[in-house]
């Protein structure tokens, strides 16, 4: 019934990570040269959160690098890779991750791979669907494929309320390139906002 609620937005999308899938997270090949960051850029409207590395604490599952490797929410189950963009947010709302590369392509929930070696491996659906594991967390990665040098585009969509656990929330939104933070940012949302958060150029 839930799903129901939800229907619209499709359940065949995040449903299908497999626990295999989630198995391969985490390594990057060794033979392929990590992408590097040239620039990175919030909205005006985005604060950057200070990452402090002076007293690293124990991950959680939060879209921060807590423990400062460079890895964001490792342990979480979901991966890295030569980049990786996650978000996470803090009320019962869906709320769903659009990554757009250098060719224009754009990766979500609506298209969870590209020939290029990005991926959906984590879409969290809030309160919208029951029984699953982070669902206030969305993560995209970069795995095998260098990524491609250009401009990257991130942008945080409020798909719904669910049920009745939404109004304005706050989401967290970290990008990792090459296993070094590149930024981490918060911005608020409501409901059906669409906000481009950060745009980067790696190389
Ligand atoms: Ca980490
Ligand atoms: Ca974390």
């Amino acid at each position: 019934m839930l799903l129901l609620a939800c229907s619209g937005r499709g359940v065949d999308g995040p449903a299908t990570e497999t626990a295999s899938e989630v198995s391969e997270t985490n390594d990057v090949p060794s033979v392929v040269e990590p992408p590097t960051l040239v620039s990175i850029v919030p909205i005006a409207t985005a604060e950057q959160i200070p990452r402090d590395c002076s007293n690293p604490v124990e991950e959680s599952c939060n879209a921060i690098d807590d423990d400062c490797d460079g890895v964001i929410d490792d342990g979480c189950g979901y991966g890295t890779g030569l980049m990786q963009v996650t978000a996470s947010w803090d009320t019962g709302a869906d709320i769903d991750l659009y990554v757009t590369g250098p060719l224009g392509d754009t990766l979500s929930f609506q298209r969870p791979a590209t020939p290029s070696g990005a991926r959906v491996d984590h879409s969290g659906r809030g309160e919208c669907v029951g029984d699953m594991p982070n669902p206030q967390i969305e993560n995209v990665r970069w795995v095998g494929t260098r990524p491609m040098d250009g401009i990257y585009e991130v942008e945080v969509h409020y798909w719904g309320e669910c049920v009745s656990s939404g109004g304005p929330t706050n989401v967290t939104m970290s990008v990792a390139i090459g296993r070094r933070i590149a930024g981490q940012y918060r911005h608020s949302l409501l409901p059906g906002e669409r906000i481009r958060v950060v745009r980067f150029v790696v190389q």
